[in-house]
């Protein structure tokens, strides 16, 4: 019989059911689908155990979306270390721990790809042509390009900037509104991602830049800060309102970022060791003679901001929240900030790169927060050549995305002990362990080679972060700076918030609230 006859026999017994059985049928089939091919899958040796689901496409979305490092350890339960799961149509295998992390952050460049995994979660938010929205070895070279900023002599030159955006907001903010109060409560919610941008904006992008930020630009940021979302993972555009203000807000602010590139080549105002922008001006040619547009810089501008703004405003909103249910280590981190600032005779607010050098404690207490809350739980890659799990007989097929998340060994008493205790001091030993100091470079300057680390805040291999040294040190600013000017605590009852794990990064459920009062040695 051919397709067309049995096609047409199936239409009319459909068509000869009731409504009742049609919609049964449709709905049901996909069910019955995904049972059998669950079952089928199970019989393949050369395959990754799957996490069993009922529902089609959704899979394990639920417990995963709510609290993926619990689901993990519920799998690891069942299946050990490595296994898959089905996360909105998508076949996502793990590799939990140091081995995971080899496994994934170190595959070759055949075989895994980022900007296959990413491309469409950032690319309607940064722009064309730089990050994802490249080859690889494009994107090695912008890295390259971006850390021409981000030396330790435009770090000496970023400390007094953050220091005095964060006093600034202190002072005029109408969350602090030191100028008129003592004492009073804060969101952190609110404040640290406003101070994020205000410091990163004022340091990476000169005055000017930071200038816009005070005007018509704040609503633009947020229509593209809404725009960067996990939804874009699934639908990076829909005909919604949110997504036509996300993409009108890309093409001003990129805009308005070219015309500065613009103004400041016209007045020859280019100064390579000023900040991000004149780098970027100065070094933006690949080595195979191609130069970045201006388009391109721009874009290039708006994704290390926003990679920077997330992760930095989470972080500094939980290392503040720990803080103020530990008032004896704020006490301790007082005395580390005095011991430094205080003899230096001048104002307490000279606050200086070197001076961060000299503050261990608040440098832990960066790093404990940056184990318990990684900001990104999960890190992604798709495969793109048959992925063999080493020591297997598993063989992950193109297609599928493996799935690596240190958060999940950060968080792991196997890895870390009592690891939902805050304490910065378990870092005061860790000097021994300093691993091995072998290392490569993608083309943006030496990393660790080995990744089996169970500490991996800032990922590894050639997709590492470049941002770890700055982050330190609006991070060590921001802390620093809060330490000597304000004492903080919870109002009675309170505690530090759980975790929202659905958002871009790892963030605090509201209310996440501080109550401050100044110090005797507050300067404003
Ligand atoms: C539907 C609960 O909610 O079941 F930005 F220059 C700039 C960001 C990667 C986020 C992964 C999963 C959320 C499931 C919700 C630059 C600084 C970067 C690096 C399921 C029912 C961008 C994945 C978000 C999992 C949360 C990767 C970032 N350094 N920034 N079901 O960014 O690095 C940059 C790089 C990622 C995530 C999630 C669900 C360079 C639900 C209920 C619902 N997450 N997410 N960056 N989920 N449900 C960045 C690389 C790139």
């Amino acid at each position: 019989m051919a397709l067309a006859d049995l096609a047409v026999s199936i239409y009319q017994q459909f068509t000869a059911l009731s409504l009742v059985q049609q919609i049964l049928l449709v709905i049901g089939t996909p069910f019955v689908y995904n049972i059998v091919w669950q079952l089928y899958y199970s019989t393949r040796k050369d395959r990754v155990p799957l996490v069993w689901n009922w529902v089609p496409w959704l899979g394990s979305a639920v417990p995963y979306g709510m609290q993926p490092y619990e689901f993990f350890e519920s799998c690891r339960s069942k299946y050990g270390d490595v296994f898959a799961f089905v996360l909105l149509g998508k076949v996502m295998t793990v590799y939990l721990g140091p081995k995971g992390h080899e496994f994934v952050l170190n595959s070759k460049l055949a075989e895994v790809s980022a900007e296959e995994a990413y491309k469409h979660l950032t690319t309607p938010v940064f722009g064309k042509g730089v990050i994802y929205d490249c080859p690889n070895v494009r994107l090695m070279e912008q890295k390259k390009f971006a850390k021409y900023a981000l030396t330790k002599e435009s770090f000496i030159n970023y400390v007094p900037k953050i220091r005095a955006e964060i006093l600034d907001y202190f002072k005029t903010s109408e969350e602090f509104d030191m100028a008129n109060r003592e004492s009073g409560v804060a969101n952190v919610m609110k404040t640290q991602p406003e101070i994020t941008i205000f410091t990163a904006s004022r340091s990476l992008m000169g005055d000017q830049m930071r200038k816009l930020f005070d005007a018509s630009f704040a609503q633009l940021y947020s229509d593209l800060d809404k725009g960067f979302t996990p939804i874009n993972f699934v639908f990076p555009n829909l005909p919604l309102p949110q997504y036509y203000k996300r993409d009108a807000a890309q093409q001003k602010i990129s805009s308005t970022y070219m015309k500065l590139i613009n103004q400041r080549r016209e007045t020859g105002d280019i100064d390579p060791k000023r900040d991000l922008i004149d780098s970027l001006m100065a070094h933006s040619t690949y080595k195979d003679g191609v130069k970045m547009t201006d388009q391109e810089i721009a874009n290039l501008l708006i994704g290390v901001l926003m990679g920077g703004q997330h992760t930095s405003a989470a972080t500094s909103a939980w290392f503040l929240l720990h803080l103020a249910e530990k008032p004896d280590l704020q006490e301790e981190l007082y005395t580390e900030v005095m011991s430094v600032l205080g003899p230096k005779g001048g104002k307490l607010e000279d606050l200086s790169y070197e001076d961060l050098q000299k503050m261990p404690l608040v440098t832990n207490t960066i790093k404990e927060t940056l184990r318990m809350h990684m900001p990104l739980h999960s890190i992604f890659r798709k495969v793109m050549k048959p992925l063999v799990v080493p020591n297997t007989k598993y063989v992950v097929p193109v297609g599928h995305h493996v799935l690596v998340s240190p958060g999940y060994a950060q968080t792991n008493e196997r890895y870390f002990p009592d690891p939902f205790r805050f304490d910065p001091h378990r870092w005061d030993t860790e000097g021994a362990a300093g691993g091995d100091d072998a290392t490569v470079d993608y083309g943006f300057g030496a990393v660790s080679k080995g990744v089996s680390s169970p500490y991996l805040p800032f990922g590894g291999g050639r997709h590492r972060c470049i941002g770890e040294q700055f982050a330190y040190v609006q991070l060590g600013t921001i802390l620093a700076t809060y330490v000597y000017n304000l004492s903080w605590s919870f109002k009675a009852g309170e505690k530090v918030p759980d975790v929202d794990y659905q958002s871009m990064v790892t963030l605090p459920l509201e209310p996440a609230e501080i109550s401050w009062v100044k110090r005797e040695t507050c300067v404003l």
